[in-house]
């Protein structure tokens, strides 16, 4: 079975998944090697690796081709986040093709406008499509894709801009009518009341996908004993751990007025040739040069 399969299979099987974000190939090897089922390809993340606003501010080819490089690194199912699809549903006909054929097995589509603004900020822009116009997204990304095993995950955004659980349904709703294969509901509520009552709300049979960032204190075993939910995403954490690792140890060797006391404390540069790959290059050293 492809990796597409797989994460169709587990995504519709009762076992929570659990995906953890990464903007780039090492970080994502990382998530893979710590046993996580799939890598999140955070739009949060890629665009704070570059030092821009997670507000559509990469170009589509630039964030398309650091989605094939996190693929090629991992055989673990990779999910882009595609914000709103570059465009209306013609250009997500011609975009969801590219992230099947870059090793993705499942896209995000969310249902704000185009530039999308991030969805934690407080008072972001947060303007919905209309629920039709979102329809015809679903269905041309659902119609554009090559593998039956490739997923569409549509995401209402409909709790984050205010809209409430009415609208939440109506959408999630409409968007399964669509072909979504799965939902994803956001909140950035602090505790996680909201989700719960939707969760409970929820009569489609498309599983749902909740990211946890705002409430982090509702666990993988609270969310399994949901039984709707198909796959929990934490979706910037990888980003986060870095900048606080990078952050001491830069402060520290400030401090120290050199490296000789972070140095041991690090991980080797043994460790960072294994994760670069290097006993596959070495094989291939032997085989090939003669
Ligand atoms: C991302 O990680 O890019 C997401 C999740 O879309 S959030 O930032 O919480 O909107
Ligand atoms: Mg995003």
């Amino acid at each position: 079975m492809n990796r597409n399969a797989r994460f169709r299979q587990k995504l519709q099987d009762s076992v929570l998944m659990h995906a953890m974000s990464a903007h780039n190939p090492l970080s994502a090897r990382l998530a893979a090697e710590a046993g996580f089922d799939a890598i999140w390809g955070s739009g949060f993340e890629l665009s704070a690796s570059q030092a821009v606003p997670d507000a559509n501010i990469l170009p589509f080819g630039q964030h398309l081709e650091m989605m094939r490089a996190i693929a090629a690194a991992v055989d673990v199912p990779v999910i882009a986040d595609i914000d709103t699809g570059f465009g209306n549903a013609v250009n997500v006909s011609y975009v969801v093709p590219q992230y099947e054929a870059a090793g993705c097995s499942a896209v995000v589509m969310e249902d704000k406008t185009f530039p999308k603004d991030t969805s934690l900020r407080a008072s972001g822009r947060q303007e919905l499509v209309r629920i039709e116009e979102f329809q015809g997204k679903v269905e041309a990304a659902c119609g554009a894709r090559r593998d039956a095993g490739f997923c569409v995950i549509a995401r209402t955004e409909a709790l984050i801009a205010g809209a409430g659980e009415g609208e939440a349904l109506a959408r999630a709703s409409a968007y399964e009518a669509a072909g979504a294969d799965a939902i994803l509901i956001h909140s950035r509520q602090s505790t996680p009341g909201e989700i719960l009552s939707f969760v409970a709300a929820w009569r489609g049979k498309a599983p749902l996908v909740l990211v946890p960032t705002a409430y982090p204190q509702l666990r993988e075993s609270d969310i399994q004993a949901l039984g709707k939910v198909g796959l929990v995403i934490y979706g910037n954490h990888a980003i986060r751990a870095a900048v606080g690792a990078m952050r001491d140890v830069f402060a520290r060797i400030r401090r120290d007025g050199g490296i000789h006391e972070v140095d041991a404390g690090l991980p080797s540069v043994k460790e960072i040739i294994a994760l670069q790959g290097d006993a596959v290059m070495r094989e291939r050293e032997r085989r090939y040069l003669k």
